[in-house]
């Protein structure tokens, strides 16, 4: 009895997610139940527990959520279940506390509607209707305190037939349900009218050309411009917002002489300016690939920012996305003359959705989580003694200056390479500043130029590549880059927490 029960909780547990969720796509709700818990989930995440959970998964951590709130579910049901016949009153309670929970994830969510909550009761519902109906409160049925009647062998008890057949049941309804709930979520109302207006913009085309000789091209090394479909994604979101550019708007308010809101068409109408920028997150470990070059397309901030009139005291941009994202910005980075950008267009094309669009934040030297706004609605000028953005009131630093770094691409961390000449090769980054020089060595032995390649301007990251002649036997490289200024990169190691990694970057190879 007790494997039944469980089972029957799971099931009902499984039916309610795919009832809900199926409601969720009927009513074409913006967010469904699930998704809204999951990011309760992650806003309610300890900072050092993201950063371990990013360090370990990557850019899978979004799956990860949705799974684990799945799970969770799945679990409380199973407890549910053992609970239904004996301790009924216990079991209801998990119920409604679950159902309240997803309740108050839907309604503390920007995109919060009386159609979530009761999408989240009716997977209530459905939770208690099913397990009703696979435990039946009967005498006879073998449904006792203690399980079932002595005696009796369990392929002939009867009741084992009719709950294996009515289980069944279940499971199948639950997967036509849940695949059914599924397609008409991804036939989203909201969704295609976004993607068809993306697709209908016609942004004045600027051919994306790559800077000659920026690129090495030695083999197996990262391009030096990332396409779009390559490009890291971070951020908060499950289900990146999906805003019409024609409804879009960005309110510009706070400590400045005249209020404004800008459309769409008013940024388009300003002409958009191309920069090479390289963006990278704070949780980029030293060698990894949270990192990207591309063409940004956009409206210097500087100016808005003029237009508006910043008052004096103010020190902060604070910015918030559509999904209530914020970002706290120091006011210097964004007038001293960088490309500083609200940007409409990634290598030529209009932003894709998950990196932004409609519009989205890119400023030069600055890690993504102060700076790099995607989905863009609300611009606050401000001080920042007088409020905390997202990652810092979790544990990261209020300033995020991207620190001069280097990676080797070329050969590869772990693995063998013939003896002989070796290419080595790599990406070193200090926006703004400049890349001067990549050196590199082997075995801690002495340093070596690295030849680089052509810098676009100081914004990007620069290429770099050099010979080793690589004797038999176990061997590290190591590289480091030297600013603009001749600062070189420092060897002492800090982890991503609370404001980037550093620590030469390392690759141990194996020569045969
Ligand atoms: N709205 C919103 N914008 C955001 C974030 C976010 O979570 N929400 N994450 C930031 C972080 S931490 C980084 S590193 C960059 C990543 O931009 P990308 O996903 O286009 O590479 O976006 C920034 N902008
Ligand atoms: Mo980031």
């Amino acid at each position: 009895m007790r494997t039944r029960s469980t089972v029957a909780g799971v099931l009902a547990a499984a039916a309610a997610l795919a009832a809900s969720e199926a409601l969720a796509a009927v009513l074409d709700l913006r967010e469904s139940p699930v998704l809204s818990v999951g990011q309760s989930v992650i806003a309610l995440t300890p900072g050092p527990v993201a950063e371990a959970i990013i360090g370990v998964v990557g850019t899978n951590d979004k799956p990860l959520a949705v799974a684990s709130v799945v799970v969770a579910i799945l679990l409380l049901g199973a407890l549910v279940g053992r609970w239904w016949l004996t301790r009924r009153l216990a079991a209801c309670t998990v119920v409604a506390v679950l159902v309240a929970l997803a309740a108050a994830s839907v309604l503390t969510r920007p995109y919060a509607s009386p159609q979530g909550v009761f999408a989240a009761v009716a997977g209530g519902v459905v939770l208690m209707g099913v397990l009703q109906l696979l435990l039946p409160p009967s005498h006879d049925h073998g449904a006792t305190k203690d399980g079932q009647h002595a005696g009796r062998e369990a392929g002939h008890d009867p009741s084992r037939r009719v709950f294996i057949r009515t289980a069944a049941l279940v499971a199948a309804a639950t997967v036509v349900v849940g695949a059914a709930g599924q397609a008409l979520a991804s036939r989203h109302r909201r969704r295609e009218v976004v993607e068809r207006a993306r697709a209908a913009l016609r942004i004045p085309a600027r051919p994306v050309v790559v800077p000659a000789g920026a690129d090495l091209q030695v083999p197996d090394q990262a391009p030096w411009l990332t396409p779009n479909r390559d490009f890291y994604r971070i951020d908060t979101s499950l289900q990146a917002p999906l805003i019409d550019p024609a409804e879009w708007t960005l309110r510009i308010h706070g400590l400045v002489d005249r209020e404004l809101t800008l459309t769409y068409q008013d940024l388009l109408d300003r002409g958009l300016t191309d920069a090479w920028i390289t963006i990278c997150c704070v949780s980029n470990e030293v060698g990894g690939d949270l990192i990207g070059n591309t063409v940004w397309g956009g409206v210097p901030i500087k100016g808005i920012l003029e237009e508006v009139g910043v008052q004096a005291g103010a020190d902060a941009l604070l910015s918030t996305s559509e999904d209530g994202w914020t970002c706290g910005t120091p006011l210097d980075a964004l007038t001293d003359g960088r490309n500083a950008l609200l940007a409409l267009t990634m290598n030529g094309e209009p932003l894709p959705v998950p990196h932004g669009f409609p519009v989205r934040q890119v400023v030069p030297g600055l890690y993504g989580y102060v700076s790099a706004t995607k989905w863009v609605t609300d611009w606050e000028v401000t001080r920042f003694a007088d409020f905390e953005a997202y990652w810092t009131q979790r544990g990261w630093g209020e300033r995020g200056p991207i620190k001069t770094e280097s990676r080797i691409d070329v050969p590869r961390d772990g693995s063998s390479v013939g003896a002989g000449p070796v290419t080595v090769a790599g990406v070193a980054w200090a926006q703004h500043v400049g890349v001067q020089g990549v050196e590199f060595r082997v075995d801690g032995g002495p340093w070596k130029p690295a030849t680089l390649g052509v810098a676009a301007n100081a914004d990007t990251w620069v290429q770099w590549t050099g010979e080793w002649d690589a004797e038999p036997g176990d061997h590290t490289i190591e590289a480091r880059a030297t600013d603009a200024t001749g600062e070189p990169q420092t060897s002492k190691i800090a982890e991503v927490l609370p404001d980037g990694a550093t620590g030469y970057p390392r690759s141990s190879v194996r020569v045969s």
